[in-house]
């Protein structure tokens, strides 16, 4: 499709639709407060600021039919949009964080305004992002008085895309980035991307997979570096830093040193000047992301020595420069042998980092994902999360869904998400004295000791902190292949802007924004998001245990397909019962990786919450469950439900023909007749298998094969 054509498609705005909004009763008002924005003389019309304008001017010319004139002092008019950066010494902004705004209606005897002021041009950027939102929802400007600010202070997005123009784990085409070993020519499609990014305010990406492949590697020489550099430019416009991710190997593969060892001279000068060339290149570059030690990728252990050695010899090069080391702790043996009993894969990423806390420098992050194993639909949060008190961390999410039917079906992420965050770790309180040790920003006392607060660095001293996730986009006319999961990618942005939003004011926002005002249309969409997720775990692996999946493509039921493998994902299924004992005192011991009252509570298999019962014990098909029902009798239960559920999805859908946009309407009816299908194959597998295994008849006499 050319780029002309995209931009018309409804598929393709995805939440930047901007359709006319002059029929809503707040738009007359924004209208006459629109016609002219006042920009304070010294805020600079390009960069940053200059992408405000321009995307205030194209949305307000889209919605409200009027272009906004820009100009440096007060007009003749008597209303108008005020835009400023707060100085530093204006007492009043001073406690303006950077990309924080705030945007205020105020009228007097000389007329009415709105004041937009960002602590920052990234501030300010984020308020016209507000500010359209609020022309695009109908809110009555006379009301607005908003002083909003991030939570997090990296809002990263992960690109896990190849030189070679595939995505590992995507799900939506190809990438936008690269086609055929080399840099895309043409950057409309990433200013796009840029775009829809900085409306809900992510602002660090990483762009290449952290599998680094071979000509992924060379992005950090003078060969490339250009067309790297041309990439962060454009981001850098909408307030977004680039990452890469790099080749632990890279002094061996690129810098023709014979090795990588971190303690080794040589290693550390090539690294130092290679930090220099990127910086020369893109002078706010932002760090290196790096999988080491991991799924086969080069790291310190090759060389007798621990991820801080590694880590912290990164983080040495790209100090002066004011650079980060992305650090991932997705850190196992995935060489394990099945009939291993002693290895348990939950414990691996808390056994290697624990030993570890506050040895990493201040520009070193270690990046955990939010569960113990691998992005699952259903899992218990890291314990890494608490237990890591003297280190800078930040959780990642997985927008792309790998485990979570693969933008095929429906299943919105946010309330999961929501769970992590909102996840009491017990972490004790630090003491006061222990602050110093790592950084500045906070005494780190004042919270409870939930993952948002760990992440968002109020919790324990921290010097950076935040929340990444892998993308979900490619170069599908949608972006993210099913249409309703763009939803996760703004959700993602909106929750850890502030992880206190509810999933259902995030699913509202969107599917207004996305889909119009009409209220049947919202309220279908908006419940339909908020079961998807339940219906998928629903027909889907049980109880938390996970995993029952096609190896490698990890799509569709294949109940043994990880059993007997290398990659430490076991059910232990047999004819009596099934799970894992992760319990202290019979089992691996990772329950113990929790603080009181969480390590009891999921070491007793009276107070394990059903849905991670499978994931710590191993229980006889016979166990009842809380909710009343025996094991075997919820598997065969919820995989009945939940394949009617998936039906049902379709036909609520059905309602919505001629009230959507056709070309999304039939997208979305595709997606989820395959769903229902689908589901139908997972309930059968499903039920079969354990039928198979246990011999108990379904209480309902269904159909079992
Ligand atoms: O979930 C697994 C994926 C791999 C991925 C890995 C990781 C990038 O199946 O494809 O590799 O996680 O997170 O590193």
């Amino acid at each position: 499709m050319k780029h002309s054509e995209l931009e018309a498609s409804a598929l393709y705005r995805a939440w930047l639709q901007y359709d006319n909004v002059e029929h809503l009763a707040a738009s007359t008002q924004y209208k006459q407060l629109l016609g002219q924005i006042v920009m304070s003389g010294d805020m600079s019309r390009s960069g940053i600021s200059g992408t405000a304008v321009a995307e205030l001017q194209q949305g307000v010319r889209s919605m409200l039919g009027l272009t906004p004139r820009v100009a440096p002092k007060l007009p003749s008019t008597s209303a108008y949009l005020s835009i400023s950066v707060a100085a530093q010494d204006d007492s009043r902004h001073s406690q303006l964080h950077g990309e924080a705004f705030t945007l205020q209606y105020a009228t007097d005897n000389e007329g009415q305004r709105l004041v937009l002021v960002g602590g920052s041009e990234s501030g300010v950027l984020y308020g016209v992002f507000y500010l359209l939102r609020c022309i695009s929802l109908g809110i009555d400007p006379q009301k607005l008085d908003v002083a909003e600010y991030p939570r997090n202070e990296l809002r990263m997005i992960n690109q896990w895309d190849n030189a070679d123009g595939s995505i590992e784990r995507g799900y939506a085409g190809n990438s936008i980035f690269y086609r055929d070993g080399k840099f895309i020519a043409d950057q409309q499609r990433l200013k796009d991307y840029a775009r829809l990014l900085a409306s809900v305010g992510i602002n660090a990406i990483s762009i290449n997979n952290v599998n680094v492949h071979e000509i992924e590697t060379q992005f950090i020489t003078v060969e490339l570096l250009p067309d790297v550099a041309r990439v962060a430019d454009l981001f850098r416009e909408y307030g977004i830093k680039l990452f890469l991710s790099v080749n632990f190997a890279a002094p061996l593969a690129v810098g023709g040193l014979a090795t990588a060892d971190p303690l080794d001279e040589d290693v550390q000068r090539w690294w130092r000047d290679t930090s220099s060339l990127v910086y020369k290149y893109i002078p706010d570059f932002g760090g290196f992301l790096v999988k080491a030690d991991s799924e086969h990728r080069p790291g310190p252990f090759a060389y007798g020595r621990d991820h801080a050695d590694g880590a912290n010899m990164l983080a040495r090069a790209l100090e002066p420069h004011g650079g980060l080391v992305i650090w991932r702790c997705f850190v196992y043996n995935c060489m394990q042998d099945w009939r291993d009993r002693s290895t348990d894969r939950a414990r691996a990423a808390y056994d290697h980092f624990m030993p570890l806390d506050g040895k990493f420098l201040d520009n070193v992050i270690l990046q955990i994902k939010n569960g113990p194993m691998d992005f699952q639909v259903r899992e218990p949060v890291s314990p890494l999360f608490g237990g890591l008190q003297s280190t800078n961390q930040m959780i990642e999410f997985q927008v792309t869904q790998e485990y979570t039917g693969q933008q095929r079906h429906l299943c919105y992420l946010v309330p999961q998400w929501k769970e992590v965050m909102d996840f009491n770790t017990f972490a004790p309180r630090m003491q006061e004295a222990e602050t110093d040790s790592i950084g500045k920003k906070t005494k780190g006392t004042a919270t409870e000791p939930r993952v948002k607060s760990i992440v968002g660095g109020s919790h324990f001293p921290m010097k950076h902190s935040g929340v990444a996730a892998v993308s979900n986009i490619g170069d599908d006319a949608n972006w993210t292949g099913h249409t309703l999961a763009q939803v996760n990618l703004y959700g993602y942005g909106r929750l850890i802007w502030n992880p206190d939003l509810s999933a259902a004011e995030i699913a509202e926002e969107w599917a207004k924004l996305t889909f119009g005002s009409d209220s049947l249309v919202v309220e279908t969409v908006c419940s339909m998001l908020l079961k998807s997720w339940e219906i998928y775990e629903s027909y889907t692996a049980p109880l938390g245990v996970g995993w029952m999946v096609t190896p490698h493509y990890h799509y569709g039921p294949d109940v043994d397909g990880y059993e007997y493998s290398r990659w430490g994902t076991y059910h232990f299924a047999d004819r009596d019962g099934i799970g894992v004992d992760r319990t202290a005192a019979t089992g691996t011991g990772y329950a113990a990786q929790y603080f009181p009252p969480n390590a009891e509570m999921y070491e007793s298999l009276d107070k394990c919450p059903d849905e991670l019962l499978l994931f710590f014990h191993h229980v006889p098909y016979s166990h009842v469950l809380k909710s009343g029902k025996t094991v075997i009798q919820h598997i065969y239960d919820t995989r009945f439900a939940g394949a009617e559920e998936a039906e049902r999805l379709l036909v609520v859908w059905k309602g919505m023909e001629g009230k959507v946009d056709e070309s999304r309407y039939e997208q979305v009816a595709a997606r989820l007749s395959e769903q229902a299908e689908h589901a139908r194959h997972w309930r059968d597998v499903i039920n079969t298998y354990f039928y198979r295994k246990s011999g108990v008849p379904d209480e309902h006499g269904r159909t079992i094969y």
